[in-house]
């Protein structure tokens, strides 16, 4: 049986989905519009909580989209997109993973739900929100000054998981975000072939 990955367009879905077609593992997308927890309801009774993205494999339900990328690599590799525990950039590669979700796309749901979906209630809370990410973006800039990738001199899941932070901000026009050394990075990763096969998998209104 393979990988589902349930998602919605540009969501953080793309992190599992870009991770796994890097390594080549085979998956199905379900896209749904957005919010399922509205628009698709039945999916509540997939996963109780409504968000996404949600992994099935076999009997593994996940419900973090950076956790999967750590599921697939330690599942699925042997792969460079691991950073081994014997490796000098390990505490980078956890840190980077942690902070990809926690510090970076945290700020970023409160402006996508206050901008583009209850727009006007509180209009002071995502200005807020969205200053405070960008603030938060000061480490990676800096990180990038002398590093090509995140970690280790290679593409790996920290690349994937914290880039997607920046794709979002595309997505949200938070233009601030482009920083000179992270768009290097990111022009660089979003021409990937993984990431442009990633992006293929979209909801199309019927
Ligand atoms: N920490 C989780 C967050 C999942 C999450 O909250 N996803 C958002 C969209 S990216 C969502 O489903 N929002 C819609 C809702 O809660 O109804 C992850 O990394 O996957």
């Amino acid at each position: 049986m393979s990988i589902k990955i349930y998602s919605c367009n540009d969501s953080r879905g793309l992190r599992p989905m870009w991770t796994a077609e890097e390594m080549g593992v085979s998956y199905e997308s379900e896209m749904m519009p957005f919010p399922p927890r509205f628009l698709h309801k039945e999916y509540m009774d997939v996963n109780i909580l409504g968000t996404i993205p949600y992994l099935i494999d076999g009997e593994v339900e996940m419900t973090e989209s950076v956790a999967m990328c750590q599921y697939l690599v330690e599942k699925y590799g042997p792969t460079e997109l691991k950073v081994n525990s014997d490796e000098a950039d390990f505490h980078h590669y956890l840190n980077w993973l942690a902070h990809s979700d926690a510090t970076l796309t945290f700020p970023q749901t409160v402006v996508l739900r206050y901008t583009l979906q209850e727009v006007g209630v509180a209009d002071k809370a995502a200005e807020g929100y969205r200053r405070w990410f960008v603030a938060r973006l000061k480490l990676l800039e800096k990180s990038l000054e002398s590093r090509e990738y995140l970690c280790s001199d290679r593409f790996t899941i920290a690349d994937i998981c914290v880039s997607y932070a920046i794709y979002l901000a595309k997505t949200l026009k938070i233009e601030e975000a482009f920083k000179p050394n992270i768009m290097r990075w990111t022009d660089m990763l979003f021409e990937r072939k993984g990431f442009q096969k990633a992006i293929e998998n979209r909801y199309l209104e019927s």
